[in-house]
Order: C-alpha cells, then structure tokens, then sequence
C-alpha cells in the first residue's frame, strides 16, 4: 500500500513542528509549506530533513504563502494529499492589531484559499482537511468552561479572521460534502513556544536574568487567566480528528486555568527563585523574596552549567529586588480575560486526554531556555575557542 501523505501549512512553527515528528513516525510522506525569509527560518524542523538526493527521503519542503492563491493551489495539486493540516497563521494575538488587513488575509482568507483549491482541483473525496481553529473566537466570556456548544465572541483582528476561517470550513464542509473539521484548540506550549509568547517569554526571560544576561522582564496583563497544556498533546489530537469517522469539531484543553503571575511563580519554582508580587495595576513588581538553592543546583546540573558557584551568587545578589515589571505597552486594546476549556466530547469519543501536566512542560521549558542561555553566556564571558580534542 501506498504511504499516506499529508501537507502541512506552517510546518516551521510550533505545531507544525510536533505534527511533522508525529507524522513521520506514523510512516506518512510529509510535505510542507515554508516561507521564503532573508534568513533560515527552519531551526524547529532541521533534525527532520534529508537531501532530497538521498534515498527514501519522505520528508518535502515547498515554497509558499497563504496570500498566494495559485502557489497554493499548485502545490495542493502536485502533492495530491490525503491529509491537510492548515496551520499556517500570523498566530500572535496583540501583533493583529498592527497587522489586522494581513492578518485576515493570511489567517482568513488564507484558509478559503486551501479549501477553494481542493474544491476546484477535485480533490473533495480524497482530501481531508484539518483547520487550526483556537479558543481566542471564544473572546469576551460567555461561559465557563467553553465547549463546542459556547457561543464564540472574538476580541481581536485575530480572533475575527480566525472566526471567519472556522465558519468557511464549516461551510465547505455542508455545501461540498468535505472532510473538512476544526479543532478548536487552547493555548498549548512547549520549548519550542515563539519567544514573545507569554509563557516563553517568562521561562526565557527568568532564565536570563538568573544568568545576569538581563535585569528586569517586562510583562502585560498579570491577571489573564489561561489554559494551557503542551503542543506535543495537542499535534496528537489533531492527527486523531482527521481519522475519526465523521468530519466534526472539537474543542481541545485541559480543564484546568492558571494567571499569568501564577506561571511566573512556577517558573520562578523551577529556576530556585521564590517571587512575590507586590503592587497594583501598572506599579506591581514581580520580587525575588528569597533562594531554593538546592533546587538552583539542581536545575543548573541539568543544563550542564559547569561553574554553578558564580551563578548562586548572582541569584542571591537578586534577593529583595524586583525583576518583573509591568509596561503596559503590552495591553492589549480588548483582552481575554479567562480561558477554560471542557473537552468531554473529545475525551468520551476519541479517549484523548492531555498526558503531560503544566508543572512538566515549565520544568521541561525551563531546562531547556537555561541551557540554551547559558551557551550565549558562555560565548559572550568565554569566546568562542576550539578545544583541540575537538579535532577540527
Ligand atoms: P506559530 O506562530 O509557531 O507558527 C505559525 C506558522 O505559520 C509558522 O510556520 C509561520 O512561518 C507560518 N506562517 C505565518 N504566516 C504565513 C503565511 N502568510 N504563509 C505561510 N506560512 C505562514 O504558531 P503555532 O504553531 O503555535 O500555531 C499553529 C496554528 O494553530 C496557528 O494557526 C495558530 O493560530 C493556531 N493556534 C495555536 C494555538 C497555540 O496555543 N499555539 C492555539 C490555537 C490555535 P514562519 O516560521 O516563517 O513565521
Ligand atoms: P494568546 O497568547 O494571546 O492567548 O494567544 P499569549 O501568550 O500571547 O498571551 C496570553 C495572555 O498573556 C497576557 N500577557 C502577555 N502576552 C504576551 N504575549 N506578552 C506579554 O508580555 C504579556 N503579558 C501578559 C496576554 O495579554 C494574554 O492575556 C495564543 C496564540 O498562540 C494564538 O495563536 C492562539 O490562538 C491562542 O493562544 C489560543
């Protein structure tokens, strides 16, 4: 039997990242749309490519944008996939509001243009298309927890393009007879999270300013509550959509909320560092109130930090002083207060559930953004010399 291909839209982000592991271990060709940037933007899926020279490679990259109508459609037709995995997104929910005409035409339209083309090229019974929908149409709050039955209210040139993108699949979906579906999806995160998200933003940041690289985190809306669970669970879920008898819609979430500040805390649990907050509204600082030095060794054994003493003594230098401060350059003209999501239909009919818990996803966040840091203190105390058991 022929292996299974699928296409996926915004293969070097997050997610596209974590389906394309997913897919390829399941024995898929996987083909993916990048875009074509001045520098390399591939770091998230390096490890999966082959030279195209090499034998079995099933593993393509094509060039492509979700504004271009006719490359997509080309691709679509070249690929002749069984699966679509539209990804693809300006995903950021406060950059929207700088970018909102791009925004829709990437985020909205965009998604017309991929079921358009499978339409017109024929593919309508072969193609089965997964649409990333997002719990941000859910907006100002109507009900908690959401579900697949809440009433959606979108609060930014995001959420309303994405509005738009989860009414066409569905429209598609009545008027053509397509495979067409959409996950609804929460907020879901991993190490390789964009760093201007929040939660990357604060183990990134903390990491830093514990390696004395910066002095102060400047954060928004402290109070945002949301429910977050690890892009690894989430990439699963997506697959099992698309294999599951009848085209529907899901919502996917874990069912448990947590505030911004709480995420700082936990980050700060995991680095060693104890953090009150103190203050209100733009005046509250997030203080180190004191060490867990043995949770410090702990975690700087684990990102290979070779001289750990310099750095105990730095955090304890941070002692007293505030590294979170609040800019409201962050706000957000509409905010989304709460997010909690009830993803019974998904776990009574597939039998998903998330595996990995928010406490193991900031621990396996913060790991990973110290040893990443501490190479770029490394570089920049040390230089950069070859040691000669290198043998290059
Ligand atoms: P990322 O921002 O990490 O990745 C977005 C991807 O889309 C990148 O590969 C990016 O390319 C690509 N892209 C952006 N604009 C275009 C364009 N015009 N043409 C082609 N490709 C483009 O997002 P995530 O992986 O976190 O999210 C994946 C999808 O799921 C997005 O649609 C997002 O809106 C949605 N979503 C995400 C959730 C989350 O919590 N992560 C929750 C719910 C929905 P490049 O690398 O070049 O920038
Ligand atoms: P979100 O994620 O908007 O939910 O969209 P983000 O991490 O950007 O914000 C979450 C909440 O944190 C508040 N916040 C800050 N956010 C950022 N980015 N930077 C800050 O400094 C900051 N301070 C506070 C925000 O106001 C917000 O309330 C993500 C994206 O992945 C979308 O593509 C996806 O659809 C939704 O999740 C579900």
């Amino acid at each position: 039997m022929s292996k299974k291909k699928a296409l996926i839209t915004g293969i070097t982000g997050q997610d596209g990242s974590y389906l394309a592991e997913l897919l390829l271990e399941k024995g898929y060709e996987v083909h993916g749309i990048k875009r074509r940037t001045s520098l390399f933007n591939t770091d998230r899926i390096d490890h999966l490519y082959k030279d195209p020279h090499e034998e079995d490679v099933n593993f393509f990259l094509h060039y492509g944008d979700m504004t271009d109508s006719m490359n997509l459609t080309r691709i679509i037709q070249e690929v002749q996939p069984d699966e679509i995995y539209n990804l693809a997104a300006q995903s950021h929910v406060a950059v929207s509001f700088e970018e909102p005409e791009y925004t829709a035409n990437a985020d909205g339209i965009g998604t017309l243009r991929i079921l358009e083309a499978v339409r017109l090229l024929g593919l309508t019974d072969k193609t089965k298309i997964y649409q990333a929908s997002t719990s941000e149409l859910y907006g100002l709050v109507q009900e908690v927890p959401q579900s697949e039955k809440t009433p959606f209210y979108p609060r930014s040139p995001y959420a309303v393009a994405k509005l738009y993108a989860y009414w066409i699949t569905v429209n598609y979906r009545e008027a053509y007879n397509m495979f067409a579906v959409n996950g609804i999806l929460f907020n879901h995160e991993s190490p390789r999270r964009g760093e201007t998200f929040v939660t990357r933003k604060i183990t990134r940041g903390m990491a830093r300013i514990l390696l004395g690289l910066d002095k102060k985190l400047y954060l928004g809306n402290l109070s945002a509550k949301r429910d977050w669970g690890h892009a690894k669970d989430y990439v699963r879920m997506m697959w099992m959509i698309l294999q599951y008898e009848k085209p529907e819609d899901w919502v996917i979430a874990t069912g448990r909320t947590t505030e911004i500040r709480e995420f700082v805390r936990l980050t700060g649990k995991y680095l060693g560092l104890n953090i009150k907050f103190e203050g209100e509204g733009v005046d509250e600082k997030g203080i180190v109130e004191g060490i867990n030095e043995e949770k410090l060794q702990e975690v700087l054994k684990e990102a290979n930090v070779s001289h750990p003493e310099s750095i105990i003594e730095h955090a304890k230098s941070l002692i007293g002083k505030d590294i979170i401060n609040v800019d409201p350059k962050y706000f957000r003209p509409t905010e989304v207060d709460l997010l909690l999501g009830d993803a019974t239909k998904a776990k009574e009919k597939l039998g998903w559930e998330p595996k990995i818990t928010l406490e193991e996803m900031t621990k396996e966040m913060v790991e990973s953004d110290l040893k990443e840091n501490y190479q770029e203190l490394v570089l920049k105390k040390c230089g950069f010399e070859v040691p000669s058991s290198c043998g290059i």
